[in-house]
């Protein structure tokens, strides 16, 4: 049988005249037991009275701002659960793991006191029969934590609106507050969120990057268009392309090798094994004088590990190529190169160039580089900076050897120099470092014979 019942404010440890500053319900509004009703402030803490039964709000007693201490009516409740909750019992409320450092005013739940009339609903007003029990209520001190919000103490917000933001993923510290004494309101938390949700696409707070929204331009306003998707491969490698990017502080680092006598060699052992159809091109001798470097300097065949505060040196020396495919660029690697010969290499490359370009690579063939090189020596240009693989820290790229007059015993002389182009993640190496690297690989590429030191 539905009846009227009071609920009243519980024991909330000695306080007197208590703000009120939220009131969580309204008349007509069906609330559950232990649905909030409203919050009450002190000057030290934040607590929520819970109804003890399930019904109908019949009509409020208080509003924000009113001054209410224990036995104080709050509202009339019309319940739908006869038994209700034993007037002295705990609510049940869960409070949430409390802070490591709890702080000062974190916010409290209290059980509310409640009257309950022996009057039927139909019997019009309610009667207080019973003066309201208190609850054995630890009171302000000893109530248990409710939030685990690290901004508790800091922001003033009730309860009930720390656990909005809570459901948002908003953390109260960051909303302003346009409340009473700045207090953070419902509104505040709700235009926080749309502000964030209006922020352009890849903007984040914090350390992360802010950065102005793309333009949307209608291009079909300045002549005719057409659309086409970008490949599987583009859109995975242009993400990794672009992370790379922008979290990588890179450097690059241009040299020349003389590779004048390599080539010769190379030419040498093109026409050898053309018959067997190996094609030999510098990049062969490139990946080969790599290795050799990486030997001489581990910190380029070393990777960050995920905290970031350790290098891993690699023992092995697995090499990445970028192969140009009409579906866009893919890093096969090659394996252990420092136990493969120039004409292996080469054969290797041949074969895994083709095999990138009939869409024949598997995942597990492009992973575990150490370092990897990009030529674009075969199409043309003088330099480029190309973009580290992480998590590898270098990258080298190579491009058009071209003969050029160098002046050698006081003469000028024609020579075939190769561009290289060593992107660097200056994290972790050193300028000077990096420097070091391409001299020295330009002097093994300018004597081959060092490539078997
Ligand atoms: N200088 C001058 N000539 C060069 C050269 C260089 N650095 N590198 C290659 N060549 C010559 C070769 O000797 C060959 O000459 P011939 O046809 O007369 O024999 C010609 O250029 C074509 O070489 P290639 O490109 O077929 O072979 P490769 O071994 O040099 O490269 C591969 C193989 C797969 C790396 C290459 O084909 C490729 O895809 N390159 C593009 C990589 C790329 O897109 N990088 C950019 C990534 S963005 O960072």
């Amino acid at each position: 049988m539905a009846e009227i019942k009071q609920v009243m404010v519980p024991d909330i440890g000695g306080y007197k005249d208590v703000s009120i500053i939220e009131v969580m319900v309204k008349v007509g509004d069906t609330v559950k037991a232990e649905d909030n009703l409203v919050t009450l402030e002190t000057d030290k803490a934040a607590m929520e009275v819970p109804s003890p039964y399930a019904g109908v709000i019949k009509e409020m007693k208080v509003k924000v701002g009113d001054k209410v201490s224990q036995g104080s009516l709050i509202l009339l409740l019309e319940s739908s659960d006869a038994a209700g909750v034993p007037q002295n019992s705990q609510p049940a409320v869960q409070p949430a793991p409390a802070p490591a450092t709890a702080p000062v005013a974190a916010p409290v739940a209290v059980a509310p006191a409640v009257v309950q009339t022996s009057q039927p609903a139909a019997a019009g007003a309610p009667v207080k029969d019973t003066p309201p029990a208190p609850r054995p209520s630890g009171g302000l001190g000893a109530a248990p934590l409710l939030h685990s919000d690290p901004s508790a103490g800091k922001a003033h917000a009730s309860p009930a609106i720390r656990r909005f933001a809570r459901e948002l993923g908003v953390q109260v510290a960051q909303v302003k507050g346009s409340g009473e004494k700045g207090r953070v309101t419902k509104d505040d938390v709700q235009l926080f969120v749309k502000a964030a949700l209006a922020q352009p696409r890849g903007a984040t707070g914090g350390n992360g990057l802010q950065v102005l929204a793309m333009p949307v331009v209608d291009f079909a306003k300045f002549g005719a268009i057409e659309t086409r998707p970008l490949s599987r491969i583009k859109k995975i490698s242009g993400a990794n392309l672009h992370r790379n990017w922008v979290t990588i502080p890179h450097i690059t680092q241009f040299d020349e090798a003389d590779i004048t006598e390599m080539d010769a060699f190379r030419k040498e052992l093109g026409v050898e094994y053309a018959k067997q159809n190996i094609k030999i091109t510098p990049l062969a001798f490139m990946v080969k004088a790599v290795v050799v470097a990486l030997q001489q300097f581990p910190e380029f065949n070393a990777s960050l590990d995920a905290s970031g505060e350790n290098l891993v040196f690699k023992q092995y020396f697995h090499i990445g190529v970028a192969v140009d495919t009409p579906d866009g660029l893919m890093v096969p690697v090659l394996r252990d190169v420092d136990k493969k010969g120039i004409v292996q290499i080469a054969k290797e490359l041949g074969e895994i160039s083709a095999r990138a370009r009939e869409k024949k690579i598997t995942a597990a063939e492009m992973q575990g580089g150490c370092f990897t090189i990009s030529s674009l020596g075969g199409i043309g240009g003088t330099a480029f900076t190309p973009i580290i693989n992480a998590p590898e820290l270098a990258i080298l790229g190579v491009s058009k050897a071209i003969i050029k007059p160098m002046h050698q015993d006081d003469t000028f002389v024609a020579r075939l120099m190769l561009p290289l182009s060593l992107s660097y993640d200056h994290r972790v190496i050193d300028g000077a470092a990096a420097a070091r690297f391409i001299v020295f690989l330009s002097q093994v590429l300018a004597d081959t014979r060092r490539l078997a030191l």
